[in-house]
């Protein structure tokens, strides 16, 4: 069974919407496999964003993603890393139609909510990274 590595981000846990997006990620049939709550450090941060941490805005990225705990969750179904990112929206809150987490919840670029994995490959480097050999 495919496997996707989500994480709902600082914000979602200080506007206390946690519950609500893991209930869309179990409404929708996914089922969780293994969630801690976790702070990020920004070594972690620079593996994970590796592909950002040349941009202007990295270093507010780090600041947003050290403001508070993350849940990351393993989260298993079929074709669940495309499904995880349909529920979420695309990046740009300004592209998020209402009905995706991000349309109906997110109003900036870098405060979005939740991340979910893009490809079976980093879905698995994810995993290791967040759970080990889990
Ligand atoms: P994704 O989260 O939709 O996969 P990525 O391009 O992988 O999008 O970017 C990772 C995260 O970096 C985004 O979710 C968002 O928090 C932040 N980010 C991406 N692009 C921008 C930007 O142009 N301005 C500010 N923050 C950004
Ligand atoms: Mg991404």
């Amino acid at each position: 069974m495919e496997r996707s590595y989500v994480m709902l981000k600082p914000d979602a846990c200080e506007r206390k919407l946690i519950g609500r997006i893991i209930s869309r990620i179990e409404d929708k049939g996914y089922k969780i496999t293994n969630m801690k709550m976790m702070y990020l450090n920004e070594k972690i941060l620079r593996e994970h964003y590796a592909h950002l941490v040349d941009k202007p805005f990295f270093p507010n990225l780090v600041e947003f993603m050290t403001s508070g705990p993350v849940v990351g969750m393993i989260v298993e179904g079929e074709d669940v890393i495309k499904g995880i990112r349909i529920l979420m929206g695309p990046t740009n809150w300004y592209e998020a139609l209402p009905g995706t987490i991000r349309g109906d919840f997110a109003n900036t670029t870098t405060c979005n909510l939740i991340h979910g994995s893009d490809s079976v490959e980093s879905a698995e480097i994810e995993i290791k990274r967040f759970f080990g050999n889990a």
